[in-house]
């Protein structure tokens, strides 16, 4: 854990120095994301993962964020053919934001892009959600891989608003994991 931590704060710090100095000194005052295990619901009968996923829950990255992580560094590994259930929410005072699951594509999109499994993505795609509102989005985990839940506001994704999806053919439940942030 002291490890995993350490490492978190090196990459968190890493990548606030890119940012520059204008939004330094205010994304310096953000803590270390951590995972709060009440993000995820696995029910085991129903093969369902619940996934509640917050825009905007902290200030780091211009609020760009999901859960308070960006650039891929939250992870949600869900077995395949396990339903996703996505609770969407745009804690953001200001911004709209969306979310949808796009393919493990580099360089990242400016626009939204059509989404890797059948429904998985919320209203308002381009257009974002305002503070405040909710959306739920369910699909099928259907295929192995590595994806992005991605929000599809124009720029926003490439920015740095998104976190990793990956289907697996070898685990057992759902697991929610922070892992260093990286392009
Ligand atoms: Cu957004």
């Amino acid at each position: 854990m002291g490890t995993t931590q350490g490492a978190w704060r090196a990459a968190v710090t890493l990548a606030l120095s890119s940012f520059g100095a204008a939004g330094g000194a205010a994304a310096q005052t953000v803590p270390a994301p951590v995972v709060d295990p009440a993000w995820l619901k696995a029910d085991t009968a129903t093969w369902t993962a619940g996934l509640e996923l917050i825009a905007g829950l902290t200030g780091l990255n211009g609020a760009l964020n999901f859960n308070g992580f960006r650039d891929g560094g939250l992870t949600l590994t869900v077995p395949k053919g396990w339903t996703v259930a996505v609770h969407f929410r745009n804690h953001d005072g200001m911004l709209p934001h969306s979310a949808e699951v796009i393919a493990d594509v580099h360089p990242l999109p400016l626009q939204p892009q059509p989404s890797a499994f059948d429904r998985a993505f919320t209203l308002k795609l381009a257009e974002g959600l305002p503070p405040e509102a909710t959306d739920d989005f369910r699909f099928i985990a259907n295929r192995e891989g590595s994806f992005l839940l991605f929000c599809g506001v124009a720029g926003h994704g490439a920015a740095g608003m998104w976190i990793r999806l990956m289907v697996s053919g070898s685990a057992r439940l759902p697991s929610l994991a922070a892992n260093p942030a990286g392009k």
